[in-house]
């Protein structure tokens, strides 16, 4: 399977990430009733604990969240928000040689987590919030844009597409101009189609089975399904049981083109995508 998501350089703060293979990147969640972790990492040393451990079983970002954004979660203030994620990021960086990505939303927390070294803007909002495109844009960090449809809380009260993948194309389309247009550079796109946000089961299989033909089609891919309800769904299990399921899905994302593996389960994760990796280029290498 050859591609034409060319880049293989994403510049990312004070590091690049080598996308010739592919990355996978462990969740951190800091937010108090925070999804499958049932909020465990509050505490600063537990949290640096849980960061040596993904570092150690093969993450090469850490995404730091204190937004929960899972289906029916609840907006936290500015503030708050500011509060929990930034010192995180600082406390990583001072201990860690590694990428920190910061799921966000919000332009207070871009510009704080910038200035302690965060690389990567991993916003579920696409930059749509009044001032986050500016922020973003003054980090000079790279920026994974998400579609979604609608907002966390309310988002999977029966989500309608006439074409999933035409109408998520077309947003991300949108979205990278939006981000051209103020000045960020094209080498500093991700794309995420945004499995669980406003969609059914059907709508995610459908998209996931696609994903290939995501779009522009020459940005890289980040995805993540790690103990997402569309497989407790396909498979009838809970979420303390959805490990397998998502690292089958880890697995064909990676042979479908993507470059960054979003996930709770780090070191299962690591073995399926060097696994697959090895595969894939022995199948595209000139020998
Ligand atoms: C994601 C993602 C994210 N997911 C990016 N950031 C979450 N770039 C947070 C469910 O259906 O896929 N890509 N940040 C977590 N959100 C969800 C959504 C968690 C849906 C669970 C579900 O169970």
């Amino acid at each position: 399977m050859t591609s034409l998501r060319t880049s293989t350089r994403l510049p990312c703060g004070d590091r690049v990430l080598d996308l010739s293979h592919t990355h996978v990147m462990g969740i951190l969640n800091i937010t108090p009733d925070s999804f499958s972790d049932g909020g465990r990492y509050n505490n600063r040393d537990a949290a640096l604990q849980r960061v040596e451990q993904m570092l150690a079983a093969g993450a090469t970002l850490i995404d730091i969240g204190g937004e929960s954004t899972r289906p029916g979660a609840a907006l936290v203030s500015v503030q708050e928000e500011v509060d929990r994620v930034v010192p995180m990021v600082e406390a990583v960086k001072a201990r860690f040689d590694t990428v920190v990505s910061i799921d966000t939303s919000t332009p207070e927390v871009i510009r704080g987590s910038a200035a302690v070294g965060a690389g990567l803007i991993n916003d579920i909002r696409a930059l749509t919030r009044a001032g986050a495109m500016q922020a973003a844009v003054d980090s000079g960090l790279a920026v994974c844009l998400m579609h979604m449809q609608g907002e966390p809380q309310t988002m999977q009260q029966a989500p309608v597409y006439d074409s999933v993948l035409a109408q998520v194309n077309s947003f991300l389309d949108e979205r990278v101009q939006a981000c051209l247009d103020a000045g960020i550079e094209r080498s500093k796109l991700v794309l995420d189609p945004g499995f669980g946000f406003g969609k059914s089961l059907q709508h995610n299989l459908e998209l996931f089975a696609r994903m290939d033909q995501l779009s522009p089609p020459d940005l890289p891919i980040l995805v993540g399904v790690s103990r997402k309800s569309m497989i407790g769904q396909a498979l009838n299990r809970p979420v303390e049981q959805r490990l397998f399921g998502g690292l089958g899905l880890a697995a064909l994302a990676v042979a479908k083109g993507a470059r960054i593996i979003r996930v709770h389960d780090v070191a299962e994760t690591a073995d399926v995508v060097r696994m697959v990796d090895a595969v894939v280029a022995a199948g595209t290498s000139a020998i």
